[in-house]
């Protein structure tokens, strides 16, 4: 047993020195950016390479049953050197932390995960709404533009505005003076609905801009051409 354990421990050693070299990142997904896109902004914002494997709507249902590359039978899932990992939030977190993206210390990573649960909470009811196979294309659209202007919306966005004014008047990001994986959600969540979601906000308006318009992601943005959802 003991030898074992020390044998283990070696061969670890030198697997931990070969994980010194960056991993090979698979992202399994759509062709739109629904719950992977995060990632894909995270990967392009720190300039890692990963294969962004697009998988289309034909294809999936006999991709579906690999256990392997898709243990609950759903994507995004990422394979980091041949590992599957799953759950577009847990990949999201741990992509971020990889990264240096996910705050400096605890009270940090409180705001960041207050902003990505409340927008969660907002996108969840806007794409209720939508998926509603019991309403007409019309009836759709009157009913998601509701919920963009509803009471309860406006209190979510409030909350999100109140968080950034606490750092340095709302003039950076969420937390510290650079993008985190709090500011990344919030542009990919305000950017999946309309634009009009944020007009009575022009302190969140304005870091919606800043992070379109970061030189980290810019070029990938510029010609970025799946769609937010199918
Ligand atoms: N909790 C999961 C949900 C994943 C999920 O709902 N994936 C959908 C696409 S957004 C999917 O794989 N649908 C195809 C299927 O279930 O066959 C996550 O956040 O990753």
């Amino acid at each position: 047993m003991y030898l074992f354990i020390s044998h283990s421990f070696l061969k670890q050693k030198s697997l931990g020195e070969y994980s010194k070299m960056p991993p090979k990142y698979v992202l399994n997904y759509f062709s739109f950016q629904g719950k992977a896109e995060v990632v894909r902004l995270l990967f392009h914002y720190k300039g890692v390479e990963f294969t962004d494997n697009k998988i289309s709507f034909q294809d999936w249902p006999s991709l579906k049953s690999d256990n392997y590359k898709f243990p609950l039978g759903q994507m995004p899932t990422l394979e980091v050197d041949g590992h599957v990992i799953c759950q577009s939030i847990a990949i999201n977190i741990y992509l971020a932390e990889t990264f240096g993206l996910y705050g400096e210390n605890a009270f940090e990573r409180l705001v960041i995960n207050q902003v990505c649960e409340t927008l969660d909470d907002f996108i969840h009811e806007y794409l209720a709404v939508r998926k509603n196979k019991t309403l007409d294309n019309e009836q759709k659209r009157k009913a998601c533009a509701e919920v963009l202007t509803k009471k309860s919306t406006k209190l979510k966005l409030s909350f999100i505005e109140r968080l950034l004014k606490r750092n340095n008047d709302g003039k950076n990001f969420f937390v510290g003076d650079s993008i985190t994986l709090g500011d990344i959600v919030f542009f990919h969540i305000t950017g999946m609905v309309d634009k009009s979601l944020l007009y009575d906000f022009p302190m969140l308006e304005d870091l919606n801009y800043r992070v379109r318009h970061s030189a980290e992601l810019k070029s990938y943005l510029d010609f970025r051409t799946h769609p937010p959802l199918p």
